[in-house]
């Protein structure tokens, strides 16, 4: 029996393939004697763009049928890793797919590495984002994911002798198969000039801004499909382009270089991600860029809901609007500057309006990285915003006056504005709790610390807006998708309900004692190793031992999350096997991976120390088969699903109280990795779930760190006492790492004995001690492989599904609304 399907939306083996042959000939202008791997990559990606749109319209269709309220997650980053895989996986057909290629001669997944990752984000968060839409679709939530479309993605990483250097990502320079850009429905946005006030016909107090540039935002959408649904929602980041018409001004004006520097400041908005994601900078273009978003998505939310309901009024029982940390949180003042002076709307229903439509997501401790604006750059680019803010500001204190008075050092703490005179600041989380419903931190232990410590004043004057929501990230491409044979044994075990409800994965608990699923879990875990270190052998030329511990850290470079103590860690296992070189020590591969931001001299100068700890330690014949060091250079989304398939031992090891949550522990745990951990962030949460006994815990709590502190944490109290630690610092001095040079790491060294900031000396022998206890367990091969059976088995709270379902419930109060599709 022939099925007559549409090449555009068929599934079946017959369909899929003209589908493919015919993109490669239409869209590539190729047959497959020309076809490069790119043109096939490209031809399959738009053959499933085109399934993706079919269903994106029938999901758009029933959300206007169906009233349904909406979840906007504003965000200046999404780190979406690559599409085709993962679109793949979430229609159903990767499988497929892959025997039609196979087939023609073609492999699926070699083809797939082809496309060039959309590397829009930094790290933690911006991937937060991305695991969250995926969530989002699945579980079958009405929701648009807003950012920007930035020319230039997070930098390309290269080492050159040992040191970080940085290329620009032209990730759009062979073209974007899964984005459609809808000029018809640009935005334009104002910046600068003046306000003026006057009294309307009706004798309304209005405010009428005067801009002095104004620049288009032209949407680029891409489809983000559910698991096994029919949802499909999208992903609409925003292009700057210029205003042709304010050009043709000034040209006709004979201004020819006012023209073009208008073009140029437009165009300049959605260039370059701004590559720090710890201490902020007040620069100029980073307020425009969050701006810029924030106004353009708002603009079409509002016209979306007027074009529906007709009215502004219900607005915030329709929308729900989540702001990925403080990023986008001038949205709170743009939401009320378009209710008002563009609907006309009063002030104390566009507050209404305002405060039941946002809610804030914080997802940092560290107090350098909380936004500040200088007020002056503030009213020089956002002149009304900075009215609005003021008056918001007079209200909320008028009210905090009422509830404390007299307490001027709490008013002071808790205004939008901060200092005096000249450097006065508007404080951008200040702002973010006053306009949000809700406040939430991104584990259990940051949300405390937030209430008694970041926002403690927020806290005690609202404590109903705060909500813990521990982070959780995706099944579908941190298991099924990176770890395909890990899925394949899982669901031959317990059948596949687990990917869409992880706490199936408890079912696994039954086979944690039993032989053979051991012997076949060990066997899955040492292909994967194989795999990375075939890729290591190709990228790094060095030969790693796949019968060795893969002890693996990986995350973005910064002091606070303590690379360097790992790094102490190997130096004090080098030197035990230099002392004695017969001492019987755990083979271990150490495998590094992470950016560090371009000017963050210290972080840069870590990766150098790894590297020049990995050049000695690789090249030294005595430490053959025992020790090996390698730093995979360009960490992203792509190399990572590769590396948690193929991970034994976790790190997390920051100071305790830094790390929010951390999102990486827990994809290292669901593919059966044991943790070394501090108490910090979820990491607490993960212990608590897969049980104490299957996790390495080490370091200060909290607390213990706040005390010592306290009372005055001397860094050399703790070297002077530990000759294993001297000996590892004096190492490094000597210039044995540096061909001589004893100047080359003395930054590091000079923060670590005279400073300290994130205590690794106070840290350091209770890490060692617990290495060492990893070394004997991993001995006991079958212990181990029963943690690591019980890892996976007890990840199921940390499914991003779970978060989300959350936030559904508690956060944006909106339901699921199944779509239904006809082909
Ligand atoms: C801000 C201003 C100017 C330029 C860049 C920034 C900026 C960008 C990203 C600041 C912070 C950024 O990201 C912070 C981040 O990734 N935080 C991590 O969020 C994860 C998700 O909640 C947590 O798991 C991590 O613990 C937290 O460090």
């Amino acid at each position: 029996l022939v099925r007559v399907e549409d090449d555009r939306t068929g599934m079946s083996e017959q369909s899929l393939k003209r589908a493919i042959v015919d993109n490669l000939h239409y869209g590539q202008g190729k047959d497959n004697y020309f076809a490069t791997p790119y043109d096939y990559y490209m031809a399959i990606a738009r053959s499933m763009r085109d399934r993706l749109i079919k269903r994106r319209i029938q999901t758009a269709r029933t959300h206007i049928q169906e009233d349904s309220k909406v979840v906007y997650y504003l965000s200046a980053e999404f780190l979406m890793g690559r599409y085709t895989g993962n679109s793949l996986i979430n229609l159903g057909i990767y499988e497929r797919v892959r025997k039609v290629l196979r087939e023609s001669g073609l492999e699926l997944d070699d083809l797939l590495e082809k496309e060039h990752e959309p590397g829009l984000g930094n790290g933690g968060l911006g991937r937060l984002a991305a695991c969250y839409l995926d969530s989002l679709a699945t579980l079958e939530i009405p929701a648009v994911g807003y950012g920007i479309r930035y020319e230039f993605g997070i930098f390309e990483q290269e080492i050159r002798n040992g040191w970080q250097a940085e290329r620009p990502d032209k990730w759009l320079s062979f073209g974007n198969a899964w984005e459609v850009s809808l000029p018809e429905y640009r935005t334009e946005v104002k910046f600068g000039g003046h306000t003026e006030s006057y009294t309307d016909t009706k004798g309304r107090y209005q405010t009428n801004w005067i801009p002095e540039h104004t620049v288009f935002g032209i949407p680029y959408d891409t489809p983000i499909p559910g698991y096994g649904v029919n949802t499909v929602n999208i992903l609409r980041l925003w292009k700057a382009e210029s205003s042709n018409e304010f050009d043709l001004d000034a040209f006709n004006a004979g201004d020819y270089l006012g023209a073009v520097a208008n073009k140029m400041f437009s165009e300049n908005i959605s260039k370059v991600l701004y590559p720090n994601d710890d201490t902020v900078q007040g620069k100029e273009l980073r307020l425009e860029q969050q701006y810029f978003f924030v106004s353009c998505s708002l603009q079409d939310i509002i016209r979306r809901h007027i074009y529906h309901y007709n009215s502004l009024d219900n607005l915030h029982e329709k929308s729900a609007i989540q702001l990925n940390d403080t990023h986008p949180s001038i949205g709170i003042a743009e939401l009320m500057r378009l209710l008002i002076d563009v609907h006309q709307m009063d002030w104390e229903q566009a507050w209404h309006i305002t405060q039941n439509c946002f809610a804030y997501t914080n997802h940092t401790l560290l107090p350098e990285a909380l936004e500040r604006w200088s007020v002056n750059l503030f009213g020089r680019l956002l002149p009304r915003h900075l009215e609005i803010i003021y008056e918001i500001n007079f209200r909320f204190l008028s009210e905090v006056r009422k509830r404390y008075p007299g307490d001027n050092e709490r008013i002071a703490r808790l205004s939008l504005i901060e200092g005096e005179g000249a450097d006065k600041k508007v404080r951008m989380a200040n702002l973010a709790c006053v306009g949000s419903r809700k406040i939430n931190g991104v584990a259990a232990l940051h949300t405390k610390l937030l209430q008694q410590d970041v926002l403690r004043d927020f806290y005690e004057l609202a404590p109903e807006k705060f909500i813990n929501k521990t982070n959780g990230v995706t099944p579908r491409r941190w298991l099924l998708l990176g770890n395909p044979r890990l899925s394949n044994l899982i669901t031959e075990k317990i059948g596949e309900a687990w990917i869409t409800n992880l706490d199936e994965l408890r079912k696994l608990e039954q086979f944690a004692d039993d032989p053979q699923f051991r012997q076949t879990w060990r066997e899955i875990k040492q292909a994967n190793k194989q795999d990375l270190a075939a890729y290591i052998e190709r990228k790094n030329h060095i030969q790693v031992d796949t019968n060795s511990l893969f002890d693996v850290q990986v995350k973005r470079l910064h002091e606070y999350k303590r690379q360097l103590l790992n790094v102490l860690h190997i130096i004090t296992l080098y030197n035990r096997i230099k002392r004695n070189p017969n001492e019987d020590i755990l083979p271990r591969t150490f495998i590094f991976g992470g950016k560090a931001a371009p000017g963050y001299f210290i972080a840069k100068l870590i990766i150098k120390l790894i590297n020049s700890v990995a050049a000695v330690v690789n090249d030294d014949p005595s430490l053959e088969g025992r020790l090996k060091v390698a730093f995979l250079s360009n960490y992203n989304v792509s190399m990572s699903q590769q590396i948690y398939a193929a991970a034994e031992l976790s790190e997390q090891i920051s100071t305790a109280g830094k790390e929010a949550s951390g999102t990486g522990n827990m994809k290292f745990a669901l593919n059966g990795a044991l943790t070394i951990g501090t108490l910090d962030g979820a990491n607490v949460e993960i212990r608590e779930e897969v049980g104490a006994e299957n996790f390495f815990l080490c370091g200060l709590t909290t607390p213990e760190v706040y005390e010592l502190k306290a009372k005055g944490y001397n860094p050399q109290e703790y070297y002077q006492s530990n000759s294993e630690l001297q000996e590892v610092i004096r190492l490094i001095a000597c210039g044995h790492f540096s061909d001589g040079d004893s100047q080359l790491f003395r930054p590091l060294l000079d923060s670590l004995l005279y400073n300290d900031k994130y205590m690794l000396f106070a840290d350091y022998q209770s890490y060692i001690d617990t290495q060492d206890r990893v070394s004997q367990a991993y001995r006991q091969e079958d212990n181990w492989t029963r943690m690591s059976i019980l890892n996976t088995a007890r990840m199921g709270k940390f499914s991003s599904d779970r978060a989300i379902s959350e936030y559904c419930k508690e956060i944006w109060h909106v339901e699921p609304v199944p779509v239904e599709f006809k082909e």
